[in-house]
């Protein structure tokens, strides 16, 4: 069938009320949501003002006062239905990522499979949000740590993963006491729709059995800019955590800090790997091709910068070359396909200037041009391969599309100085069989990303590790390990169980 001939408003339709989202939520409203994989209209949601906005944190901050005093095991069990909720709907939601995102079958599957998989892991956190025991130089004295719930959590996400980064936030601000709002990409409401009657069912089921849950734990506002602005400077909103451009951090990150509240922020990456002469070329090749082209180029992780050592940099390039030319590019809701369309022109269009800037400075560009088809409003690119000779003009900014810029190195130690020379810092990767360059990548004179990874690609982390970067990134850490304590705060408590009180460091103080 043509792309044109597909009715994907019909089938969204379906989805969307298989998932429970009532048919007047995404239609006859203002904010027009097309699928960039026909590049028509899908949706038209109601939008939420920005009074709306204000009324919802008041009401997210009374059910964080009662949310706060549920056990974190019980408050673990309503997780445990979302993730049952989720898996239930793997299939349709998946569905719905890829018809909105444009993402291939698989990619929008496995974006759901991420949101499953952190329910698991916050199910288990529940009973694991543990503090220290201290030692205390006061005698009969005991002194710990305890971590207590924070407040209404803000989560801003972008359209590239519309439901697992929500995921990651919810899941472990939920039992870790907080209530939430969220507010999604205008280009990706629908699936947060969905998204959000999946953990209605949840919460129904929930209190079904006996689970106590205030009213407006978990709220979802649709709109524009000026509604995450609400939350960005409402006081009773302690913690934001917000995936997009650096651009947006930029704005977010200093009205934040004005008020003294906390930031997790996920902005650009321009994420690199380096190759060495032991590298194995075949997994090197699948690994960089993954990296670089899925997902059209559109993750916070995608490759961006290949570092390739003149001893096989003749073997591989030439290979690379042959993948970028041959790889499957169109209806990512057919099977076989490996690359989907960019999210929009806009998107295009930013391409198609990085490229004109990477050929101003030097660049020998293979592929990059429109892919025709009778799609005319959807926007589909051949992924680029960029032979530039040095690390300049647009290889130092993150654009959001497939274009991968190659450079020859000879020194080991010169790579990784050009690696981390860039102002972003979220993941990258080595290919090599040398131990002392796998080592030295991943120690502290290496990689400065917030993720290094060795004979694999830097994007498509699981979530049981801490995810986001360093510098321009924006250092938060979202998902895994002990990203949790960011979602608490920490009390240092002493208590005094015997008949004397002496002082610490030997302060004397009789009265
Ligand atoms: C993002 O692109 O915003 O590591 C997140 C990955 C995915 C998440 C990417 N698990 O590529």
């Amino acid at each position: 069938m043509t792309i044109n001939a597909i009715d994907l408003a019909t089938e969204t339709k379906t989805l969307l009320s298989e998932l429970g989202v009532q048919t007047d939520r995404f239609t006859g409203g203002t904010l027009r949501v097309t699928s960039p994989v026909t590049g028509k209209e899908i949706g038209a949601l109601k939008e939420h003002s920005a009074a709306d906005a204000k009324a919802a944190v008041a009401e997210a901050h009374k059910a964080f006062l009662a949310w706060r005093s549920v056990p974190a095991p019980k408050r673990g069990e309503l997780v445990r239905l979302l993730g049952e909720e989720l898996r239930a709907a793997k299939t349709a939601l998946g569905r719905l990522v890829s018809i909105e995102v444009g993402k291939i079958t698989s990619e929008g599957l496995g974006e759901v499979q991420e949101m499953i998989d952190i329910c698991d892991f916050a199910v288990g956190l529940s009973r694991q949000l543990y503090g220290l025991t201290i030692a205390t130089e006061r005698s009969e004295h005991r002194m710990m740590e305890s971590w207590h719930p924070l407040g209404v959590v803000g989560i801003i996400s972008a359209f590239n993963f519309p439901v697992a980064v929500w995921s990651w936030n919810a899941a472990l601000a939920l039992v870790c006491g907080n209530s939430i709002i969220w507010k999604p990409s205008e280009k990706t409401p629908l699936t947060a729709l969905a998204t959000q009657a999946l953990f209605e069912k949840a919460l129904k089921r929930f209190v079904a059995e006996g689970g106590q849950a205030p009213a407006n734990l978990a709220a979802l506002l649709i709109g524009g800019r000026e509604l995450g602005e609400v939350l960005v400077d409402n006081p009773k909103v302690p913690l934001i955590s917000a995936t997009g451009s650096t651009a947006m951090g930029r704005a977010v990150a200093p009205r934040l800090s004005q008020r003294f509240a906390r930031a997790i922020l996920e902005l650009g990456g321009n994420n690199a790997a380096i190759i060495c002469p032991t590298a194995d070329l075949d997994l090197t090749l699948r690994g960089v091709a993954f990296s670089a082209m899925g997902t059209a180029g559109q993750r916070c992780t995608t490759l961006r910068r290949l570092f390739v050592h003149e001893s096989v940099y003749d073997k591989l390039v030439p290979r690379l070359q042959k993948a970028y030319g041959s790889v499957s590019i169109g209806n990512p809701l057919e099977s076989g396909t490996l690359v989907g369309p960019l999210i929009d022109k806009q998107a295009f269009d930013k391409m198609q200037s990085a490229l004109a800037e990477a050929k101003a400075a030097g660049g020998t560009v293979t592929g990059g041009d429109r892919v025709e088809n009778d799609a005319s409003e959807a926007y589909y690119v051949r992924p680029a391969l960029v032979e530039m000779p040095s690390q300049s003009g647009p290889v130092e900014h993150e654009t959001f599309a497939p274009i991968l810029y190659v450079m020859k190195y000879s020194d080991f130690d010169e790579a990784l100085e050009l690696h981390n020379a860039v102002p972003q810092g979220l993941s990258s990767s080595i290919f090599t069989n040398d131990m002392r360059e796998a080592e030295a990548f991943v120690s502290a004179r290496g990689s400065d990303c917030g993720i290094a990874n060795v004979n694999l690609g830097p994007s498509g982390a699981e979530i049981g590790g801490a995810f986001g970067g360093e510098k321009e990134t924006g250092g938060g850490r979202e998902s895994g390990s002990d990203a949790w304590k960011s979602y608490m705060r920490r009390a240092t408590n002493t208590i005094n169980y015997g008949k004397t009180l002496p002082l610490a460091q030997g302060v004397k103080f009789d009265v």
